[in-house]
């Protein structure tokens, strides 16, 4: 018995009696009784009465697999949750997966000991305050177009957070969301297969929701920032995830379709990067310009010293503020 469907048939009352429940779900009175205990260890409060039934009086702040998918038509990002209390870091996790789990799964932890960035760095994700996730794509793509998943992804997010939350953080490029020069959300793309073809990619993206300044370890205080801060109050982590996935379904099948061009003129016109004096570092040269251009492959284009460079990947710092 899904643990959802006793959550959806509780709620569909005030009380529900237990004579019910158990004739919905075709199951004894006893086993409603062993369910609603589960779903009490899992932070749900549920009052009993005796002559009524049960009342659900409120649900805890868990990204729960049913929670999240409610109501949620997606066709492929999100219809396989895999839901961790605590992991490594949920790309991880996704690696040992890749090979038995369908497209689009979500690997999913409400925190990680050992969050990763790029460049072997690492990535604070404490628990119950943001959205650690990893979605598995299979996706017709070369090698060649990752950058622009990349961008995909975070336009995704930009997206999402207009739906919920009416503001709209901007992409910096290659795999960041911003919000009055803060670093809400890092994404970190990683991939396995052969020459000129993606076999699996794993899409992580680490969110900030609901952490105050206080609640970043030093060293990010000045650069760090959550939706909750950018909000002023305190955000809905399931309804944001379910919009992540809604948005990053569209995005992605838009893409499939045709392409990348939409994302590309979002990440143009909603833009922490561009118009900005900046110090670019692709690992093997560091320029300081101007970042003029997305190109439509998703490259960075720099203006610096009378001449333009093309940049595919790299850390980009502006180098004063506006
Ligand atoms: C990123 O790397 O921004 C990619 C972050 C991806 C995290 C997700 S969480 C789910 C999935 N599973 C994983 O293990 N990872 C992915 P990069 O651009 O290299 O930025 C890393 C830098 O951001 C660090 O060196 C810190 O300076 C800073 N940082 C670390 N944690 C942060 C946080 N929670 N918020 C803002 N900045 C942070």
């Amino acid at each position: 018995m899904q643990l959802g469907t006793v959550v959806e048939l509780l709620d569909q009352g005030a009380f529900v009696s237990g004579e019910d429940l158990a004739t919905r779900l075709g199951v004894s009175r006893t086993m409603v009784w062993k369910q609603i205990q589960t779903l009490r260890e899992l932070g749900y409060k549920i009052k009993a009465h005796p002559r009524r039934g049960y009342h659900l009086v409120s649900r805890p702040d868990k990204l729960y697999p049913w929670e999240v998918t409610k109501g949620l038509a997606n066709q492929l990002i999100g219809k396989t949750i895999e839901y961790y209390d605590e992991l490594p870091s949920t790309n991880q996790r996704a690696k040992e997966l890749l090979t038995s789990v369908d497209e689009g799964t979500v690997v999913l932890a409400e925190m990680q000991t050992a969050g990763r960035g790029r460049l072997g760095r690492g990535w604070f994700s404490p628990p119950g305050t943001g959205i650690w996730l990893s979605i598995i794509l299979r996706p017709p793509f070369s090698p060649l177009e990752l950058p622009k998943l990349n961008l995909l992804a975070v336009v995704a997010l930009s997206r999402a957070v207009k739906n919920a939350l009416d503001f709209r953080p901007l992409v910096k490029w290659p795999n960041d969301l911003y919000y009055e020069d803060r670093k809400l959300s890092g994404i970190l793309t990683e991939v396995s297969g052969e020459l000129g073809r993606l076999e699996h990619v794993i899409v992580g993206v680490g969110i900030n929701v609901n952490q105050r300044i206080n609640d970043f370890p030093p060293e990010l205080r000045t650069k760090a920032g959550s939706l909750r801060m950018a909000a002023g109050c305190f955000v809905d982590r399931k309804d944001l995830l379910r919009k992540y996935l809604q948005c990053f379904e569209e995005e992605y099948f838009h893409a499939l379709e045709q392409g990348f061009n939409r994302s590309l003129d979002y990440c143009r016109q909603y833009t922490a990067t561009l118009g900005r004096p900046v110090e670019v570092d692709d690992g093997r040269k560091v320029y300081r310009g101007e970042a003029v251009a997305i190109a439509d492959d998703g490259a960075l284009i720099i203006e610096h010293d009378g001449q333009r460079s093309r940049v595919m990947a790299g850390d980009v710092q502006p180098l004063f503020d506006r």
